[in-house]
């Protein structure tokens, strides 16, 4: 197993649209794996394939207190069940140290695969469902300072521009 290294915004990889995962593979478990501990270290809740600078449609997350619930979602698709909206204080691997309220639909359903490729269904709410909306974004290759007013994602941008080049 091995740590993968997080894309930060403004990386223009992070804006790429994943394509479908065609089969499941050993190599798709290995990255499984790889995207699980990553997450686990960062630490975090949930990571998406697109901010490892893989760009398949497949995402991990673990709501629990103690690493012992990892959930995957390949090839994920995601129905509303109710339009009501739900605000809560979102952050992001890929936007460290920022937090900002954004409005989700509290209930959905989820169709995917797990990590052996048999398809599966489930109704999620609470952080579950805003998590899983966060990272099937990443997947589309958004990210949740574009819900923002312009001039906080811009303030966002040059705070972390200057911390990256501090880095480099
Ligand atoms: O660790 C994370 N916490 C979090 C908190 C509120 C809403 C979404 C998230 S997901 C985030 C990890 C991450 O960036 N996943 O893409
Ligand atoms: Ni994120």
């Amino acid at each position: 197993m091995a740590t993968l290294e997080i894309l930060e915004f403004p990386d223009p990889r992070l804006r790429t649209v994943a394509s479908p995962v065609g089969s499941v593979t050993d190599a798709t478990r290995s990255l499984i794996d790889d995207m699980l501990e990553t997450m686990y270290a960062a630490p975090g809740i949930g990571l998406a394939a697109t901010q490892v600078d893989v760009h398949e449609r497949l995402l991990v997350m673990d709501l629990s207190d103690d690493q012992s619930a990892p959930m995957v979602f390949i090839n994920p698709e995601i129905e509303v069940l109710d339009p009501e909206l739900g605000e809560y204080d979102e952050g992001c691997l890929s936007v460290p140290g920022f937090y900002e309220t954004v409005n989700r639909p509290r209930r959905i359903r989820v169709s995917a695969q797990d990590r052996n490729g048999e398809h599966f269904t489930d109704e999620l709410e609470g952080l579950a469902a805003i998590c899983l909306q966060h990272e099937i974004d990443h997947l589309d290759g958004k990210l949740f300072v574009d819900y923002l007013s312009p001039l906080k994602r811009t303030r966002i941008r040059k705070k972390l521009e200057k911390t990256q080049r501090r880095r480099a």
